[in-house]
């Protein structure tokens, strides 16, 4: 029964756009009505009307160790006590810069912003004034949140310049970004070869996660590394998926390739608004105050915020065990999909992180990502819905395990996807 979900829903398209302050949300490519989220707690989420859900969407991210751990809820009930923002420097945002650095080495010098699009709209802006150079390479399907520059999709070819991903983006703000091709390093070549010295930077999803679960080939993120460097282009890692989900120092930890710069957001602010950028000393100097590239922030590093993110990395930090507990639990939905579905589907996990794509096709980039059946997906995500099971609205978005999922959450999960794999046949499809 979703009768309060449908009115709110009915409500909330008045006011709010679509009715939700973030699109996907709205269910759109899944055909049901949205559930309005009235509390959570561990691995569940319960609606406005008390339908209580296995949370597979965990927030998109930040939810690694389940909904309202009590220490983080406590610190934080703690920390509202003492104030909200104060607009001022705070021993908080060194504690966490400090904790930042010492689990991601590379992220020298960092600084907080409030969103992951924030992090990453200020990290292209750094690799440009560092580098005085205007263009940067970008890879399709990868979605490094909403700025203008970043808002693209390849024009014809693919490997030309692209054209907004938006209306309201003017063509000129996104004659700097080139796209290329995931997993494709003659696409990349190709742009370096047409663009000799004006390539800021390459910014890359090390695993992305926002056309579906996409793993990077082999020797793929150690190709950027190489050509970057040899082109005076600098390599930044989009960690705001991969960031303390991966490993504790991210993607850049579990691949061992150092970027020059890296965003963070989601977990590293345990569920408040944060995002982070940073990296190499040499490059955030460039950064205002200290050097001529302006970015700034109202609420950025804001005490209630980083008391979360402080929180949540300390218990990762304390409990490094955590990822090999998460990597067994997907296993086992990943394994669960493959016995019932065999090759109807495509399973691409990494960690705590995985997709099933409806496509028999493997999914190793965008254009084969887009080969899914998303009407079967659709079907899939009703049918779990239906048992009340939580997943992600939408093909092209990531399934998230916690530490809070049971043994009894992942056997029922496994249930739940073997029953409907056997009895609606391949591809999910009735
Ligand atoms: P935010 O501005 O949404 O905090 O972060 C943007 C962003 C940047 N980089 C990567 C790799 C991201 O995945 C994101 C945002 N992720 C989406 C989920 N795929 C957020 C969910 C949403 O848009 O509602």
């Amino acid at each position: 029964m979703v009768t309060k979900s449908k009115e709110l829903f009915e409500t909330a398209k008045r006011y709010i756009p679509g009715g939700v302050n973030s699109p996907v949300r709205a269910f759109g490519s899944v055909g049901r009505t949205p559930r309005f989220i009235s509390s959570s707690h561990g691995s569940r989420i319960v609606d406005v009307d008390g339908n209580e859900l296995i949370d597979y969407v965990c927030s998109w991210g930040p939810g690694i160790l389940g909904h309202a751990p009590g220490r983080v809820i406590e610190k934080v009930q703690r920390a509202c006590e003492r104030g909200l923002t104060f607009g001022a420097p705070t021993e908080n945002e060194v504690v966490l810069a400090e904790l930042i650095a010492e689990l991601v080495p590379s992220i020298e010098v960092s600084r907080l912003v409030s969103s992951g699009t924030e992090a990453v709209m200020s990290a292209v802006r750094a690799a440009r004034g560092y580098t005085r150079r205007d263009k940067i390479i970008k890879f399709k399907g990868c979605y490094h949140g909403h700025s203008d520059g970043l808002l693209v999709k390849a024009g014809s070819g693919a490997l030309t310049t692209s054209v907004p991903d938006s209306a309201g983006v003017p063509v000129d703000y996104t004659r700097h970004t080139l796209t290329a091709l995931y997993n494709d390093k003659s696409s990349v070549e190709k742009l370096f070869r047409e663009n000799p010295d004006q390539i800021a930077a390459v910014i890359v999803e090390p695993v992305a996660a926002n056309m579906g679960v996409v793993l990077p080939e082999a020797g793929f993120l150690e190709f950027l590394r190489e050509i970057t460097k040899n082109n005076g282009a600098l390599l930044i890692f989009d960690e705001v998926i991969t960031g303390f989900r991966l490993a504790l120092g991210g993607a850049q930890e579990y691949f061992h390739v150092t970027p020059d710069l890296t965003t963070l957001g989601k977990i590293a602010g345990g569920g408040m608004p944060i995002g982070v950028y940073g990296g190499k000393r040499e490059i955030m100097e460039m950064v205002s105050p200290e050097g001529p590239v302006y970015q700034a922030g109202t609420l950025s590093g804001n005490p209630i915020a980083t008391t979360a993110g402080i929180e949540t990395l300390q218990i990762l930090k304390e409990d490094p065990d955590i990822y090999k507990r998460l990597s067994e639990k997907a296993e086992k939905i990943e394994k669960a999909v493959k016995a019932a579905a065999g090759e109807s589907v495509c399973v691409n996990r990494i960690g705590s992180l995985l997709s099933v794509f409806f496509t028999s096709e493997r999914v190793s980039d965008y254009e084969s990502a887009l080969s899914s059946d998303t009407a079967g997906y659709a079907d899939c995500f009703s049918y779990l819905l239906d048992h009340g099971i939580y997943t992600a609205p939408s093909q092209f978005e990531a399934m998230f395990v916690s530490d809070a999922h049971t043994e009894e959450d992942i056997a029922y999960t496994c249930r739940v996807l073997g029953d409907y794999y056997t009895s609606v046949g391949s591809y999910g499809r009735v």
